[in-house]
This record gives C-alpha cells, sequence and structure tokens, in this order.
C-alpha cells in the first residue's frame, strides 16, 4: 500500500539501473548507487547476481544483429552485476540524463559514463531508455517479491503531496 505514490501522479515510475561487470569490477556500485540517492529516487531493489546467457539474450534482443552484439554478450557475463529499480518522477528520463551518452567518449562530464568511464564497450551502466522497457527489464531481471514498495520519510521534501 502506497499513499504518496497515487497521490502524487507519476511518482511510482520505475526504471531498472545496472552496474555492468566493469563497474563492479572497478569498484563503482558505491559511486553509483549514491548519485540515484541523493538525486532524490527510492530503491526498491537490489541483487548482484551473474547473469545468465538467457537472460543477457532478452534483454539485448533488439541488438543481436549488431556487429558488436557477440563481444556484448561476453562483456555482460565476464562477472557479477548489480541490478537495481529505482523509482520516482520522471525515473526513466531523468536516470538516462544521469548516465549520459551510450558512447562514453561523447558522454558529458558530470554524467555517469562522462565522469567514470572512456569507450563504448566498457560503458559500466544500463538504464532502461522507456517506461515501457523499464516494465519489460524489471519483470525480465526481478521476481516481484523482489520489489518493495516502501515509504520514505523525506517524501514531502522531494514532493508536494
Ligand atoms: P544504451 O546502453 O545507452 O541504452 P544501446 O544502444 O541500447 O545503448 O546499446 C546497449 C549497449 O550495447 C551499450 O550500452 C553498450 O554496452 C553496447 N554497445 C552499443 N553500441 C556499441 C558499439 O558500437 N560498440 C560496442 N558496444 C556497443
Ligand atoms: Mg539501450
Amino acid at each position: 500500500f502506497s499513499l504518496y505514490s497515487t497521490a502524487v501522479p507519476g511518482v511510482g515510475e520505475r526504471t531498472l539501473i545496472a552496474v555492468k561487470p566493469d563497474g563492479v569490477q572497478r569498484r563503482l556500485v558505491g559511486e553509483i548507487v549514491k548519485r540515484f540517492e541523493q538525486r532524490g529516487f527510492k530503491l526498491v531493489g537490489l541483487k548482484l547476481l551473474q547473469a545468465s546467457e538467457g537472460i543477457l539474450a532478452e534483454h539485448y534482443h533488439d541488438l543481436r544483429r549488431k556487429p558488436f552484439y557477440p563481444a556484448l554478450l561476453r562483456y555482460m557475463a565476464s562477472g557479477p552485476v548489480v541490478a537495481m529499480v529505482w523509482e520516482g518522477h520522471n525515473v526513466v528520463r531523468t536516470s538516462r540524463a544521469m548516465v549520459g551518452d551510450t558512447d562514453s567518449s561523447q558522454a558529458k562530464p558530470g554524467t555517469i559514463r562522462g565522469d567514470l568511464s572512456v569507450h563504448i564497450s566498457r560503458n559500466v551502466i544500463h538504464a532502461s531508455d522507456s517506461v515501457e522497457v523499464a516494465e519489460r527489464e524489471i519483470s525480465l531481471w526481478f521476481h516481484t517479491g523482489e520489489l518493495i514498495s516502501w515509504e520514505t520519510s523525506d517524501q514531502c521534501d522531494l514532493y508536494q503531496v
């Protein structure tokens, strides 16, 4: 039961964020979590996992014909991933802006990729690119029981409730 999420339109929006294996290996998990926390989003799911080929094939289904696809799947399976679900107003669009350009060499300073990575093939983080895709990706990476609905005590500092 969530009083505030229903009271403020759009506050219940959710997105899938994943720290990719290079980000975990480079000990960037804390830095990345910090940015989403400090922006004001709510963490509703979090786990460290070794992604299976099946989940990665489903996750990157649209890219299956790209020349970099086999290397992308090897990269994503090369170590553990930290998968997260973050919730808040406009979280899908805002997190894409926080993440920055897919090509790290084009990503602006101040963005996660622009501050923490140099190359498109090791760009440290995934973020869903639309609300519909986010819903599909969340159900791919998480069971419903792994997502926690909870109230943050600072809701009225972040939103007009
Ligand atoms: P996104 O992660 O910014 O949404 P997409 O175009 O959806 O970017 O591509 C998914 C992932 O595939 C990228 O984050 C990156 O890891 C990888 N990728 C995309 N384009 C290239 C490329 O040209 N070379 C190598 N890897 C790529
Ligand atoms: Mg994408």
